[in-house]
């Protein structure tokens, strides 16, 4: 077992990405299931910086704030580009996704089912941003020649408009290949298709 543990509520929510980024980087972590009646005690979220999860542990280090955990895992483990400009693109990519990943929550907690149509109708605008960064790279990452955390978060989010949307990257080639060949390496789709990763609902809600 490696130093990391997970501590998140039963879902693949805001731990998606990091647990496909830590699969695919070969580590092994512990994953400590919080439910949510044992959450609404509140003695747990009292010790969180912001009342919230996921908490990532690495040794005695706790750390919390999805993204925040993201860039740790890209320091710690070479997937944070090659130097400093390259490090603030992954950032600008990574806040991008964050973004997309934002309004996507919003309509499936609170506009499921108003907003889900005009959701997906307006999706092509988003995407079309990745669209043409991913092409213009032309390595099959966002930045850099290899996934840096940034890729990993992307990646996740894409799995969930696939779910969303099974059509929502026809007109985007690069995203598409992009989401294949990520799907393909061998250790993500090792996870993609264990019993771990498909037990766990993508919302906390049950929408998808
Ligand atoms: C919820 O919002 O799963 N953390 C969540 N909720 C509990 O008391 N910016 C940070 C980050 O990136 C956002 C953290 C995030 O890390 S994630 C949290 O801690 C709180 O605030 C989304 C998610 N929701 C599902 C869930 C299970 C238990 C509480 C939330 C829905 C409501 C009740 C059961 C299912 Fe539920």
């Amino acid at each position: 077992m490696g130093p990391y543990t997970i501590t998140y509520f039963g879902v693949r929510g805001r731990c998606g990405a990091m647990r496909i980024m830590m699969a695919d980087q070969g580590l092994e972590w512990k994953e400590i299931v919080v439910d949510f009646a044992d959450w609404m005690k509140g003695d747990l979220k009292a010790t969180c910086v912001f009342g919230q999860l996921p908490k990532l542990e690495d040794g005695g280090f706790a750390l919390y704030q999805s993204n925040a955990i993201l860039r740790h895992l890209g320091r710690n483990h070479d997937a944070y580009g090659k130097d400093g400009k390259e490090a603030a693109l992954i950032d600008m990519m990574c806040d991008g996704v964050e973004d997309l990943r934002l309004k996507y929550a919003k309509m499936i907690y609170q506009e499921y089912d108003t907003g889900k149509d005009a959701y997906i109708k307006d999706l092509p605008n988003h995407l079309d941003k990745f669209e043409a960064v991913m092409a213009k790279n032309k390595t099959g990452f966002l930045v850099d020649d290899k996934p840096s955390f940034a890729d990993y978060s992307l990646f996740e989010v894409l799995l969930n408009h696939l779910v969303l949307c099974s059509s929502c990257l026809d007109t985007f080639p690069s995203l598409k290949s992009f989401v294949e060949k990520m799907s393909a390496r061998p250790k993500i789709k090792a996870f993609l298709d264990s019993d771990a990763y498909k037990k766990l609902p993508i919302n906390g809600n049950g929408k998808q």
